[in-house]
């Protein structure tokens, strides 16, 4: 039997990683499309990754970006893909205030350019498109939960060059009758998500705070509230949708929302640490409040205890010599915010048969666990007297 050829932009991403893993455990080919870079930026994909003299490969890396249109069309002729998924994106919904050219350019036209290419190519009753739609459309929300019929009001240059990116898939699947489909994925996570984004932010300096490597994480609003998921369960989603014999758009998401500040309280959990909240707006702080010295001794380790105890504060008689472990610096703020995401995601579990396996808890348990193996690993060099990194945003 001849495998299936699938073509994935934006491979070196959270989703791509995951996703290429996925499709060639399924017995795909996968080619992938990776931008240059000045250092190497495929850190995520290094285990799946052939040497290209290796006769019969299942994992294939092409130069390519979405804001060329000859570099595209010809990966896909030369790949003939029976599924290409459109994962690719400047992601980042803050950085999108800075360069909402780009954010256009790149996610929004960027779709319109790998539709055109299958259409010029005439690839239309061969090739089928997932593209990756985003919780991001609702924005302002005009109805909670948020389901596919729930309008859209998209609150950022990303959220807007994604609106463009929606539509015109499905106006290419109703226009030249494409196989081409939309996944509005809500936030979804993992050990390797990138590391501004606010849970692994969050992790990663949980985990840095616990080995006494850092003592303070600044954040931005607080009170947002998001549906947090499991990349690993989300990525089998998109692979659902293509399946299917109909294209169609379907929301992805757990159902349950979670406050930025919540998250924070349930990440110092996993590691033993307490964190309680004082203040309002821009003056809201997080303080240690308790450890519980056995979940802290099973996952950190005793060298590092008496530190992490002398942490601990009276949340009703801070002085001045209180040093907080979160802090909020207005500069993390968006001119303008999405306060509120909880997805339906009814449709797609009846029709694709798909449910999430990771939890809330079980998502912060494997990415907190990564962290503090990560750090672990730095504490370990910076100790070796090597250099480690910063990686502070
Ligand atoms: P990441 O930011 O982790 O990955 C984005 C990928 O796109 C990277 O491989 C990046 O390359 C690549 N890329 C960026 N710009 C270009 C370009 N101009 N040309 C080619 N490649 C480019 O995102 P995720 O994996 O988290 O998300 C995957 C997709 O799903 C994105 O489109 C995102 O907008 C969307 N999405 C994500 C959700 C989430 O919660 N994760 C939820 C809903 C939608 P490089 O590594 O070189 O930077
Ligand atoms: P989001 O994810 O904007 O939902 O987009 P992000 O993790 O960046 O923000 C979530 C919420 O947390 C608040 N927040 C902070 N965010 C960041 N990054 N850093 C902080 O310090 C901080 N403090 C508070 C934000 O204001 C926001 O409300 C992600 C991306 O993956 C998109 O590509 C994707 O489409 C959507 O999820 C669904």
């Amino acid at each position: 039997m001849t495998k299936k050829v699938a073509l994935v932009t934006g491979i070196t991403g959270q989703d791509g990683a995951y996703l290429a893993e996925y499709l060639i455990k399924k017995g795909y080919i996968v080619h992938g499309i990776k931008r240059r870079s000045s250092l190497f930026n495929t850190d995520r994909i290094d285990h799946l990754y052939q040497d290209p003299h290796v006769d019969n490969r299942n994992f294939i890396l092409h130069y390519g970006d979405l804001t060329d249109s000859m570099n595209l069309t010809r990966i896909i002729q030369e790949v003939q893909p029976d599924e290409i998924y459109n994962l690719a994106a400047m992601s980042h919904v803050k950085v999108s205030f800075d360069t909402p050219e780009y954010t256009a350019n790149a996610d929004g036209i960027g779709t319109l350019r790998i539709l055109e290419a299958i259409r010029l190519l005439g690839l239309n009753n061969k090739t089928r498109i997932y593209q990756a739609s985003t919780s991001e459309l609702y924005g302002l929300v005009q109805e909670v939960p948020q389901s596919e019929r729930t309008p859209f009001y998209p609150r950022s240059p990303y959220g807007v060059a994604k609106l463009y990116a929606y539509w015109i898939t499905v106006n290419y699947r109703e226009a030249y009758k494409m196989h081409a489909s939309n996944g509005i994925l809500f936030n979804h996570e993992s050990p390797i998500r990138g590391e501004t984004f606010v849970t692994r932010k969050i992790t990663r300096a949980i985990a840095r705070i616990a080995l006494g490597m850092q003592n303070t994480i600044f954040m931005g609003n607080l009170s947002a509230q998001r549906d947090w998921g499991h990349a690993k369960d989300y990525v089998r989603a998109m692979y659902l949708i293509l399946q299917q014999d109909e294209p169609d758009d379907y929301v992805i998401s757990t159902g349950i929302t979670t406050s930025i500040r919540d998250f924070i309280k349930l990440a110092g959990k996993e590691l033993g640490i307490e964190i309680s909240f004082t203040g309002v707006d821009s003056d809201e702080k997080g303080y240690i409040t308790a450890i519980d010295e056995k979940v802290f001794l099973e996952h950190v380790g005793a060298q590092y205890l008496e530190s992490i105890k002398s942490r601990i504060q009276d949340i009703n008689a801070l002085n001045e010599g209180s040093e907080p472990v979160v802090s909020v610096d207005p500069k993390y703020f968006r001119p303008t915010e999405v306060e509120l995401l909880i997805g339906d995601s009814t449709k797609a579990r009846q029709k694709l048969g798909w449910e999430p396996k990771y939890d809330l808890q079980g998502l912060i348990s494997d990415m907190i666990q990564s962290d503090l193996k990560l750090m672990h690993k730095d504490a370990y060099l910076r100790d070796g007297g090597y250099r480690i990194l910063n990686y502070f945003e």
